[in-house]
């Protein structure tokens, strides 16, 4: 059933891309913040592409990504990534991931009146940076809400857990200056008042990142050390 396994094998220094005979392309890929979870310890198999096949036939459904070890032929079996997992380790290799958005764990249509928009609310709480990281691991961008309906969408699911939750806004490169953080692109003043505390943003002692207030769906500006939960979005 699997005997012609290697659809395509290209692997040049930067990348590696494996499609499989029966329709699965993986790449390679770096990770940060983000990694798989293993469905397996792993087994020595007798290439990346046979790793690969054997993967998706044992964990038919649940392999969206395995690791492979180019010396000692060690094969893991991986799942979809999630944040703050490990990447793979000296003896697990490289990461192959499955060239499908269904790779990352969480994501699905949220809609608010005209906003729809394919997001995955991630209750740990981390800092500032780590939202970011994890996000960008994860194929998509901290959350921002550049319309009042986002807004919208994005408080009702903050009030929905009752935890602070981060937004892909800050001004860490130019004070009182706010961007959003996936185009650097400045946010619309208009909306001040709407969307942020009455009293906010104050950079009490120096707050460069944004968040949610659960209770009062508004934001504040916070120290990005500080840490919440947060939403990552597709585009
Ligand atoms: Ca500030
Ligand atoms: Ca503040």
């Amino acid at each position: 059933m699997y005997k012609h396994n290697i659809f395509l094998l290209l692997c040049g220094l930067a990348s590696c891309t494996v499609a499989l005979a029966i329709g699965r392309v993986f790449v390679k890929t770096k990770v940060s913040l983000c990694g798989p979870t293993r469905l397996d310890i792993g087994w020595t198999d007798r290439s990346l592409a046979s790793c690969g096949v054997n993967c998706i036939k044992r964990y038919q459904g649940y392999c969206y990504s395995f690791m492979f070890h180019n010396v000692t032929n060690l094969c893991t079996p991986g799942g979809q990534l999630m944040p703050l997992k490990s990447g793979p380790d000296e003896r697990e290799g490289d990461l192959f991931v499955l060239l499908s958005d269904d790779a990352y764990y969480g994501f699905g249509l949220e809609s608010y009146m005209s906003a729809t928009v394919n997001l995955a609310f991630y209750q740990i709480d981390v800092n500032y940076t780590q939202a970011i990281g994890a996000c960008q691991c994860l194929n998509s961008s901290l959350y921002a809400a550049k319309s009042l309906d986002k807004f919208n969408l994005y408080a009702q699911l903050v009030h929905g857990v009752a935890h602070d939750t981060w937004i892909g806004m800050n001004d860490l490169e130019t004070e009182g200056r706010f961007v959003w953080s996936d185009d650097g692109q400045p946010f619309d003043t208009q909306w001040m008042t709407t969307f942020f505390q009455f009293d906010q943003p104050d950079n009490y002692l120096n707050e460069d990142c944004v968040e949610m207030h659960w209770d009062n769906q508004k934001l504040n500006d916070d120290s990005c050390n500080k840490t919440f939960y947060f939403i990552c979005e597709k585009q």
